[in-house]
């Protein structure tokens, strides 16, 4: 059995929670991760008939049941994922009752998922029925996007749109655009219920004064389209309060969105 340390899922987790808490995006406990796996490529790794601890999920994730999930863990902290990585993540299988999980590696000081986990397993559920593909949802709290929360109205067709004049490619990026979501209490079912609902249309989800929610079918996909989406709020937030003398119109918009041949969302633009 090779040391699951190495394995290529491993290190491309500690390696992006590293470079998001370096980015300032994780404080504290602030963002969670979780990543499915292929079973074949985790069996290289690990006894999948040596179940650690069997912990409930608080809803039903039957559409998932036998799927697992690199996540990380709840109370944990980015900053620590790279020095420490088997207290503060789990391999998990989602059990065939979808009530509860199997821990078959990690959270080795009795430590469990992530609070977010329902959303995430909600999100999972949503985007695999719009992409087969989509493997991992990502949870975190970039400063720009938050600050934009508190001065930009959170509709969301005003929002993405102030957000693709702010870069070039952000059209290109996230031609769906944005989903946001008022604020509300986060850990719950009902949370994760509307971010799942919001994830039919959007790879990107905003909780209003809290955060961002990404999806998509590699670790790099989904930290990219965070990304973009935080560097247009920083020039938002750089140039909010000065008088604006230029700006990318709706048609130039147009013309990105034809050029690229993305399917964008046209009634987001006027
Ligand atoms: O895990 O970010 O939303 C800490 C959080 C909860
Ligand atoms: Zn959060």
């Amino acid at each position: 059995m090779n040391n699951i340390l190495n394995a290529p899922f491993m290190e491309e987790m500690r390696k992006t929670t590293a470079n998001m808490y370096r980015l300032g995006w994780d404080e504290r406990n602030g963002g969670n991760i979780s990543c499915l796996l292929d079973e074949g490529e985790v069996r290289e790794y690990l006894d999948l008939n040596v179940v650690l601890r069997t912990i409930p999920l608080g809803f039903n994730a039957a559409p998932l049941a036998g799927r697992l999930f690199l996540v990380t863990g709840t109370g944990k902290y980015f900053k620590n994922m790279d020095a420490d990585s088997e207290n503060n993540l789990g391999v998990v299988r989602i059990t065939s009752d979808g009530q509860a999980a199997d821990l078959l590696w990690g959270y080795r000081d009795g430590g469990r998922f992530t609070s977010e986990f329902p959303a995430h397993l909600m999100s999972h559920i949503a985007r695999l029925a719009v992409d087969p593909e989509n493997r991992v949802v990502m949870h975190t709290h970039p400063t720009h996007t938050l600050a934009m929360n508190y001065i930009h109205e959170l509709d969301e067709k005003k929002f993405t749109h102030t957000l693709w004049e702010m870069c070039t490619e952000c059209i290109v990026v996230f031609p769906e655009g944005v989903g946001v979501l008022p604020w509300m209490l986060c850990g719950t079912t009902s949370i994760g219920e509307a971010t799942a609902a919001k994830m039919k249309d959007f790879r990107l989800v905003v909780w209003a004064m809290h955060g961002i929610y990404g999806a998509g079918k590699t670790m790099d996909e989904t930290f990219d389209l965070i990304e973009t989406v935080e560097k247009a709020a920083q020039i938002y937030m750089l140039t909010a309060h000065l008088p604006r003398r230029n700006t990318i119109q709706d048609d130039q918009l147009r013309e990105l969105a034809e050029f690229f041949g993305v399917n964008y969302r046209k009634d987001f633009l006027s």
